[in-house]
C-alpha cells in the first residue's frame, strides 16, 4: 500500500494550477521583488548554467536531460505511453521567465513499464528537436548509491507553498535502506533510494520537484545522476526523508527505452 503516492498524484493532477500560480508569481516577482525566491526547501538559488541539463515540465514537473533530445523525468508525471505533443519542456535557464528560456514540445512518452503507481517511478519524454545542452550521466551501477547527492527544482520551497520561478539547489546526505524503511515502512529497496537529514529534517526535495534528477559527482568529477524525485511524507519533515527513483536498478530498461525513441 503507497499512502503518500496519492499525495503525490494529486500534485501532479494540479500541475496546470501550480503552471498559472507560477505564472502570476512571475508577474509579481518582475513588478516588485528583484530577487524571486527560488524552489526546494532549505536551498539556495543555482546560478545560470550550473546545471544546465535541467528542464521544467508543462505539467508541474522537473526532468533531466539524458540526450539532447529526450528528458528522464518521473512516471508519475506522466499518463501512460505514446504520441504525446501536451507537453512543454523549458531548457537552458534557471530563471523559467528568462527570455533565453528554451521551449520544446513533447513528440512521443515512454513510461516505465510495469508501473502501477508504486516503485518503477521513471519515464522518458521524446522532445520535437534536440536542444543544444550537455546532458547529466545516469548511474549504471550500484557505486554511487552512497554519499552527498545535490537536488534541484523549481518546486514548492515548503510544504504547501508556491512553485518557483528561480531554480534552486540544496544537498542532502543518503539515508540507507534500512532507516528509510523504517520511516516508512512501504519502501522498495531496489528501486528506491532515501536522502535527507533524517533526525533534523528541513533541507528536501518538495511539490514539484518530482521528476528532477538527484546526483552527485562521479570517481572523474562528473555530475552523474543517481535519483529521480518520487515521492516522501511532506517536505523536510524530521524522520522523513525523500524517496527518489533508484536510478542504476533502472539503467539497463532507461537505455532501451531511450534507443526505441531514436536516442
Ligand atoms: C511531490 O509531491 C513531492 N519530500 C516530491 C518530493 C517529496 C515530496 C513530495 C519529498 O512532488
Amino acid at each position: 500500500m503507497r499512502f503518500f503516492l496519492g499525495t503525490l498524484r494529486r500534485t501532479v493532477a494540479v500541475g496546470a494550477a501550480a503552471v498559472a500560480a507560477l505564472a502570476l508569481t512571475a508577474t509579481a516577482a518582475v513588478a516588485d521583488d528583484p530577487t524571486p525566491r527560488p524552489g526546494v526547501v532549505g536551498g539556495t538559488a543555482a546560478q545560470q548554467g550550473e546545471f544546465p541539463w535541467m528542464v521544467r515540465l508543462s505539467m508541474g514537473c522537473g526532468g533531466s536531460l539524458y540526450t539532447q533530445q529526450i528528458v528522464l523525468t518521473a512516471a508519475h508525471c506522466v499518463n501512460g505511453s505514446g504520441a504525446n505533443t501536451s507537453i512543454t519542456a523549458t531548457a537552458g535557464v534557471a530563471d523559467l521567465s528568462s527570455s533565453q528560456a528554451i521551449k520544446v514540445k513533447s513528440t512521443q512518452v515512454i513510461q516505465a513499464p510495469g508501473y502501477n503507481g508504486s516503485g518503477k517511478d521513471w519515464a522518458l519524454i521524446k522532445l520535437a528537436k534536440p536542444v543544444n545542452l550537455p546532458t547529466l550521466k545516469t548511474a549504471d551501477t550500484p557505486a554511487y548509491n552512497n554519499g552527498t547527492f545535490t537536488i534541484a527544482g523549481w518546486g514548492a520551497d515548503r510544504e504547501g507553498g508556491a512553485q518557483q520561478r528561480q531554480l534552486l539547489k540544496a544537498t542532502v546526505p543518503f539515508v540507507d535502506d534500512a532507516a528509510c524503511q523504517q520511516a516508512y515502512g512501504n519502501l522498495i529497496p531496489d528501486e528506491e533510494i532515501c536522502a535527507g537529514y533524517l533526525t533534523q529534517g528541513g533541507v528536501d526535495t518538495c511539490q514539484g520537484d518530482s521528476g528532477g534528477p538527484m546526483f552527485r559527482k562521479d570517481g572523474a568529477g562528473a555530475w552523474i545522476q543517481v535519483g529521480i524525485v518520487s515521492w516522501g511524507q511532506g517536505c523536510a519533515r524530521p524522520q522523513y526523508p525523500g524517496v527518489y527513483t533508484e536510478v542504476s536498478t533502472f539503467a539497463a530498461d532507461i537505455k532501451s527505452a531511450a534507443a526505441s525513441l531514436g536516442g
